[in-house]
């Protein structure tokens, strides 16, 4: 399984740098208690470590071309991943930090386009050691010497697909994808190419917020994933069912 900690749930994503720390805490006590040395990917998201840094170095086209911008982005996740070690170990959980610039290559491609390649083989050897590995949102440097963000739902996403996920899980601050307020608690895969030209991106995210995630569950589908889940990371106890295999409230696209 898959769980990708948003950073609107483990921030306070209006304050620049600032850790959601009794939520941070509460999700590893969850872990302590409940992860059993399952094999589970975790996956966490910049929130208002990352998307601060980010947004004062990307230009229009998202690369970053200023090498201190890209070293504080880095330095920024840093900061956040240490804050989730600190939380995990203390409760006895094996978090184990990857640096996604180790395991996954942004090829630039005439035009401005670019391609994400993965390289996983260090993740699946700490998953065999019995670790729980840990990934953030970061920066990637591409094959032109360029700063790319690289979304944690994108990884999580390209982790979900290498590893034939039984469930991909994003954790939220929100009870799922909400209409109208409230949250869908079922949606089929064919409804979804609706649903992602309707949402939309929030100001204070660089990758998009729920459009981007919705728009990152769309192409996991294509690519054949599975089982998606959105929840609200932040409700005690989900984060622990998730874990035992039990359902949760939120929505599930399949
Ligand atoms: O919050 C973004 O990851 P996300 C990472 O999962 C950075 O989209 C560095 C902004």
């Amino acid at each position: 399984m898959v769980i990708k900690l948003g950073g609107s749930a483990i921030t306070h994503k209006d304050v620049p740098m600032s850790p959601n720390m009794p939520l941070i805490e509460q999700i590893a006590q969850e872990f302590s208690s409940s992860w059993n040395g399952r094999r589970v990917l975790l996956v966490h998201g910049g929130g208002s470590f990352g998307h601060h840094a980010a947004m004062k170095y990307i230009d229009g086209s998202g690369k970053i071309l200023d090498p201190r911008g890209m070293a504080e982005i880095r330095h920024a996740m840093h900061r956040l991943t240490s804050l989730l070690a600190e939380a995990f170990l203390g409760r006895g959980v094996p978090f184990f930090a990857v640096d996604p610039s180790a395991c996954f290559l942004c090829e630039e491609e005439e035009g401005g386009g670019f391609k994400i390649k993965p390289f996983l083989r260090p993740v699946e050897l700490v998953l065999e050691a019995g670790l729980l590995p840990s990934l953030g949102g970061d920066i990637v440097i591409s094959t032109m010497g360029r700063g790319r963000i690289l979304s944690g739902d994108t990884i999580a996403r390209m982790l979900a697909l290498a590893s034939s996920a039984r469930l991909l899980a994003f954790g939220t601050d929100v009870d799922g994808y909400l209409e109208g307020g409230v949250p869908l608690r079922k949606v089929g895969r064919n409804s979804l190419q609706g649903i992602v030209a309707g949402a939309k991106g929030r100001s204070n995210d660089v990758t998009g917020g729920m459009a981007g995630k919705l728009m990152e569950i769309s192409e996991y589908f294509s690519s054949g994933g599975g089982r998606v889940l959105i929840f609200n990371a932040s409700r005690p106890g989900n984060v622990a069912r998730l874990l035992l295999g039990e359902e949760v409230e939120g929505t599930y696209i399949e």
